[in-house]
């Protein structure tokens, strides 16, 4: 029978293991790093999982979560696992391990050991690991470890509507329900439990909206000013940039948020056509998927925006460049 090698290589891993993720974490990255750590748990293993923000609100219903560390850990790991992320610069800040293996979904991703579990064709990172936790021992995923997985299947598809969304997924969301995912109490936690200030916050993001390249681009932008003015978190913009993606006509959606610094911005892109997004981060040092990628872009607000609308058009009017 096939064995994954993570498998055989966690296996026998006796040592202190470290699970983490990217920076802003979203529910994939979260939720791939709880399942996999409540597994390792059940079976004796010495594991932390740890990473560099707080824990966005609407995740706070997912078991375990006040057992999340905050990175950076000033101890060296021996094998440090990351999740749902394209290269260890990811976490934000300096991760100490003696090996790190990265399990992930991201394209032109960086090769951490020879264990990595990268599959780009997946929907989402906790589908690698559910497949990675269903070999290893389908006995043991139990409704806390499905719930977490199950959370990272549903917002990286978009509730399955995203086009990651095939037969597999399905297959897989079958298979977590079936061991006690519940979906529509997940969906109310993670989509319906909107704080007055996210409102207030996309209220004024929406005012933002300028659309160019004959409507096939929108741009929202979120000033740090917003955020104050509403009481609000930078993790409350989480979804914003769909707004501007839902537009009939739009092919490239773009969220520019601006960050502390107020010089530094934080894009966010989605794509809805042909274009593929990620081209268009990677251009300003970024990366993702075809569909959602983002980047950080240092300067001045307008030329910044300028710049991505002028990329964007590129990509939009250049056939040569489309990946399908
Ligand atoms: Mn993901």
């Amino acid at each position: 029978m096939f064995t994954v090698p993570i498998i055989e290589r966690l296996k026998r891993e006796e040592r202190e293991i470290l699970i983490f993720t990217h920076e802003n974490p979203d529910g994939d990255g979260i939720g791939s790093m709880i399942g996999l750590y409540l597994f390792l748990k059940k079976l004796g293993k010495n594991v932390t999982a740890a990473m560099k923000d707080d824990l966005p609100y609407i995740y706070n219903f997912l078991p375990a979560v006040d057992e999340i560390k905050k990175l950076p850990i000033d101890k060296v790991f021996d094998v440090a696992i990351l999740v749902d992320a394209a290269h260890k610069g990811r976490a934000g800040v300096e991760i100490k391990a003696k090996e790190i293996i990265r399990i992930d979904h991201h394209r032109g991703g960086e090769f951490e050991s020879m264990y990595d579990y990268v599959e780009v064709t997946s929907p989402s990172t906790t589908f690698i690991v559910t497949q990675i936790l269903r070999e290893w021992d389908e006995n043991l995923i139990d409704k806390d470890i499905a719930t977490c997985l199950y959370t990272g299947l549903i917002t990286d598809t978009g509730s399955f509507r995203y086009n990651n969304t095939d037969e597999r997924a399905f297959e897989v969301a079958k298979f977590l329900v079936s061991k006690g995912a519940d979906p529509f109490y997940i969906s109310k936690m993670v989509f319906e439990r909107n704080k007055l200030s996210t409102i207030n916050l996309l209220q004024k993001t929406l005012s933002t909206l300028e659309i160019y390249g004959e409507g096939k681009i929108a741009i929202l932008t979120v000033f740090r000013d917003f955020l104050k003015e509403c009481s609000a978190l930078e993790e409350e913009t989480e979804g914003f940039v769909n707004f501007a993606r839902s537009i009939d006509g739009v092919e490239i959606a773009i969220l520019m948020i601006q960050k502390e610094d107020l010089k530094t911005w934080r894009v966010s892109l989605r794509g809805k056509g042909n274009v593929n997004v990620q081209q268009i981060a990677s251009h300003f040092g970024g990366g993702g998927h075809k569909d959602a990628a983002g980047c950080r872009i240092i300067g001045d607000y307008y030329e910044i925006k300028n710049q991505l609308i002028q990329k964007s058009k590129e990509y939009l009017h250049n056939e040569a460049l489309i990946v399908v």
